[in-house]
């Protein structure tokens, strides 16, 4: 079988660093080449081709495609939740552009096979928040929740009228040590095990108790890999599959981050970010992807904060 050739879009971002390497270790290093429109991190550049790209330019993502002869686009370039909400017009060009300029050239046939991450941003305040189904109302209040419920339509819309393979799912909050998030409302959840590190205190940017839905970020670049490698047979949403991993909120994190971190202290200074938690979800409801491919979170919030504390201790020197 031929060899698959990806390309990872937005390879510098929070999801990206992590996904480019875990896919060179599974398809080779040469076989993936990572885009963005600034250089990735130092383990990304050094392992693999690197492509500066912006995504929003169509011909020259079309110019990398046929070189590296791409058969798989994982696009991850977007703007999150917060920012998006200080920069709507450009959000929304960003988050929709470059998904059409990726289906368009799957459509044509220089693409076989798409990954394009959705949210639980796509649930909004009317949407019931505990253990949130698959299906349900889905009225989101943010712009990158209403490109991410656009986007899902769009692409379940080329695969049903052109047959382009799409796959996605409905990232919670992402959690992890190698890179840095940027511009999200759960960041917070990052932070916090840096600031316990440096300061042993943390002033959170959400209330205490807002829970919301979360992840360990090696099981959501798990379940990104493997819902792009299950048989297209098995894809039952062409949308975004509902993801769930832990749910949780500062107070309760915050509690297992002093256990880790003896005497650390959190403040509470909800700001804008607030009101965007409030319209989502608190857990979630991932029957589906379990049923149709098989999926099985493996971190629970103990786990992830030893692994984190770990890597971060390791990575700083400090053991
Ligand atoms: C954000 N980290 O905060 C993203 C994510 C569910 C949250 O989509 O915008």
């Amino acid at each position: 079988m031929a060899t698959d050739k990806i390309m990872v879009i937005g390879s510098s971002g929070q999801i990206g660093t992590e996904l480019v390497m875990e896919l060179r270790a599974s398809f080779g290093n040469d076989n993936v080449v990572a885009c963005d429109l600034k250089s990735s991190a130092q383990e990304v550049m050094e392992s693999g081709p690197f492509e500066t790209l912006d995504v929003l330019d169509k011909t020259k993502l079309l110019e990398l495609i046929k070189k590296h002869h791409i058969t798989q686009v994982y696009l991850l370039a977007a703007m999150l939740s917060a920012t998006a909400e200080q920069h709507p017009m450009f959000a929304w060009k960003l988050n929709m552009e470059s998904l059409f300029n990726v289906l368009e050239l799957a459509k044509e046939g220089h693409i076989k096979k798409i990954y394009w991450p959705s949210s639980i941003a796509v649930f909004g305040p009317t949407t019931p928040r505990q253990n949130t189904p698959q299906y349900t109302i889905i009225e989101p209040s943010t712009v990158y929740g209403i490109s991410k419920q656009a986007g899902e339509r769009w692409c379940e819309w080329y695969f049903k009228k052109y047959g382009v393979d799409t796959r996605s799912l409905r990232y919670p909050g992402l959690i992890g040590w190698k890179s840095a998030p940027g511009g999200g409302t759960t960041d917070y959840a990052v932070h916090i095990f840096h600031e316990a590190l440096k300061k042993n205190t943390y002033e959170c940017f959400l209330s205490e108790n807002t829970a919301l839905p979360m992840m360990y970020m090696p099981d959501a670049i798990r379940a990104t890999i493997e819902i792009m490698d299950a048989p297209a047979e098995k894809i039952k949403i062409r949308g975004g599959y509902n993801l769930g991993g832990i749910s949780f909120s500062p107070k309760d994190i915050a509690a297992v981050v002093a256990q880790n971190c003896p005497g650390f202290t959190i403040t509470y200074k909800p700001d804008f970010r607030q009101q965007i938690a409030d319209s989502w979800p608190a857990s979630i409801d991932d029957s589906e992807a379990k049923k149709d491919w098989g999926w099985k979170p493996q971190f629970d919030l103990i786990a992830m904060s030893e692994d984190m504390f770990l890597n971060l201790k390791k990575n700083s020197g400090k053991i």
